[in-house]
C-alpha cells in the first residue's frame, strides 16, 4: 500500500512528513511525501517557517501522482493560501480517501497556518476530506465556537461537516476518570470513543493519530474501526515516547505488524466485555493469532503472560510476543495443520451454561476425552496435540469450538477458533452470558 503525506518538514522528525513516513513504515505501508513548508524546530522550540513556492509544490504532487498508485492521502500543515489553492487544484479530482489534519499550532508554540489562510482552508481543503481530525482546540478555531459542553461539541462537528468534510473526528475531549474521548460524526451516526489518558507532553501524537486513520481507511476499515485502531496506535506511541532531544519526548509507536494490531484490538475488546471475568478459567486465558502457514508456535502471537482475573477485574499480564502462548497456540497449530484458514483462538472456562449456548448457536463443535488419553502421550507431555487431533479427526469443516471435560487434576476447557481474532470474538459473544 502506498500512502502520501502532504505537510511540513520537521527536522526533529517528531511531527510532520518525517513522522508520517515513520508511521507508514511501522504499519507496513510505503510512505510518499510532498513538502509544503520547511520548519526549523526541535523538541524545545520552534524557529522559522519557509513555505515552498507553488511551482515546486505542484511539481512534487504531479511527480508522485503520475508514478505511483496511491491508496490514501493525508494533508497536514499547509501554511498559506497559495499552498492551499495549489493542493486543491491538484487533488480535487482524486477518487481516493483523504484525511485532513487541520494543524494550527505546534506543542512548542509554532504557527503552522497563517491566520489569514484559515478561511481558504475551510473553503478548499476541508471539502477534500473523507475524514477530518481536528483536536478540540482546532475545532474551536475552525468554527469560532467554544466547545464547553457535549452539546457544543456536536454542534461544532456538524458545523465542520457542513464545510464539506464527509466525516468529522474531534479528538482530545477530556472525559471522566482519566479518560480521553473522541467525538465522531459520520454521515448518519454520531458516537464517542473513549480511551485511557496518558499525562505526558509529547511531540507527534496528533500526526500519529491522523496517519494511522488514513492507513486504516485505505485498508477499507470502517470509520469506527479506523478510530479504534488510531487511538490504540497513538496511545502506544505516547506510552513509548522517548526523550531523544533535550526538550519534550518524541512519540514512538514501534514496529507493529497487522497481526499485532488486530490481536491487540481484539484483546482490548475482550477485556471490556461485561462480567467477562466469569469466563476466565483457573489456568487463565490466552488469545492467539497466527502468521500465515505457521511452522511452530513461534509463528503465533500470544500474550507472554495471560489474561488474568483479579477479582472482577480482567487484566492483560505480559506483552504480545511470538511464541508467547504454549497451550492455546499448540491447539491452534494442530487445527491449522488440517484447516489452514483457521488462524486465531482463545480459551475459556468450561461451564455447562456455555456448552448449551454453543449448541443453541449451532456452532460447529467437537470434543475430546482426557480420560482416554494414552499413557505414552501423557508421559511425552503432548496431551493437547493428541486431544485436538482426536477431536478433529472426523471433521470435514473447520471447528468453531473444541472442548474437553478435564480429568483428575486437569481443568476442563473450551477453545474458540476462527479465521481472525475478530471472528473468534464474534463467536464468543454468542456463547457467553
Ligand atoms: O503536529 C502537528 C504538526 C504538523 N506538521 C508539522 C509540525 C507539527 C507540529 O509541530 O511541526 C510540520
Amino acid at each position: 500500500m502506498n500512502l502520501l503525506s502532504i505537510g511540513g518538514s520537521d527536522p526533529s522528525s517528531g511531527a510532520g512528513i518525517q513522522s508520517d513516513v515513520k508511521t507508514f513504515a511501522e504499519l507496513g505501508a510505503y510512505g510518499l511525501t510532498v513538502i509544503t513548508a520547511i520548519t526549523g524546530q526541535n523538541t524545545s522550540s520552534f524557529g522559522m517557517v519557509e513555505p515552498v513556492s507553488k511551482e515546486i509544490l505542484k511539481n512534487q504532487i504531479e511527480s508522485v501522482l503520475t508514478d505511483f498508485k496511491i491508496d490514501g492521502v493525508k494533508i497536514g500543515m499547509v501554511y498559506n493560501s497559495e499552498i492551499i489553492k495549489t493542493i486543491y487544484q491538484q487533488l480535487r479530482r482524486l477518487k481516493i480517501p483523504i484525511v485532513v489534519d487541520p494543524v494550527i499550532k505546534s506543542t512548542t508554540g509554532g504557527i503552522l497556518i497563517e491566520n489569514k489562510a484559515i478561511e481558504d482552508f475551510k473553503k478548499y481543503i476541508i471539502p477534500l476530506a473523507t475524514v477530518i481530525t481536528p483536536n478540540k482546540f482546532e475545532a474551536e478555531i475552525l468554527t469560532k465556537t467554544k466547545a464547553d459542553s457535549k452539546n457544543k461539541i456536536e454542534k461544532i462537528a456538524k458545523n465542520i461537516q457542513k464545510m464539506g468534510a464527509a466525516n468529522v473526528i474531534i479528538t482530545g475531549i477530556e472525559g471522566k476518570n482519566q479518560k480521553i474521548e473522541d467525538f465522531i460524526l459520520e454521515e448518519k451516526t454520531k458516537y464517542l470513543v473513549s480511551g485511557d489518558k496518558i499525562n505526558n507532553i509529547n511531540h507527534g501524537s496528533g500526526c500519529n493519530y491522523s496517519a494511522a486513520i488514513i492507513f486504516a481507511i485505505s485498508k477499507k476499515k470502517s470509520i469506527r474501526e479506523a478510530v479504534k485502531f488510531a487511538k490504540e496506535f497513538a496511545y502506544n506511541s505516547i506510552k513509548n515516547a522517548k526523550k531523544i532531544g533535550k526538550g519534550i519526548k518524541i512519540t514512538d509507536a514501534g514496529i507493529k505488524d497487522m497481526i499485532n494490531l488486530e490481536l491487540s484490538e481484539s484483546i482490548n475488546d475482550f477485556i471490556k466485555i461485561e462480567n467477562i471475568y466469569k469466563n476466565i478459567p483457573e489456568c487463565q486465558t490466552n488469545f492467539v493469532y497466527s502468521k500465515q502457514n505457521p511452522k511452530s508456535t513461534k509463528d503465533m502471537l500470544g500474550i507472554s503472560g495471560r489474561i488474568v482475573k483479579a477479582g472482577k477485574e480482567v487484566i492483560v499480564a505480559g506483552n504480545l510476543t511470538y511464541g508467547g502462548s504454549k497451550h492455546v497456540a499448540t491447539a491452534l497449530l494442530e487445527v491449522n495443520k488440517k484447516f489452514p484458514t483457521i488462524h486465531s483462538a482463545i480459551n475459556l472456562k468450561y461451564q455447562d451454561s456455555t456448552i448449551s449456548k454453543i449448541k443453541k448457536a449451532k456452532l460447529s463443535t467437537s470434543y475430546y476425552d482426557r480420560t482416554e488419553e494414552p499413557k505414552d502421550v501423557k508421559n511425552k507431555g503432548s496431551s493437547i496435540e493428541w486431544g485436538i487431533k482426536t477431536a478433529i479427526k472426523k471433521l470435514k469443516d473447520p471447528p468453531d469450538i473444541i472442548f474437553h471435560k478435564g480429568d483428575f487434576g486437569k481443568e476442563p476447557m473450551i477453545i474458540v477458533f476462527g479465521e481472525t481474532p475478530k471472528s473468534v470474538l464474534k463467536k464468543l459473544l454468542k456463547i457467553i452470558g
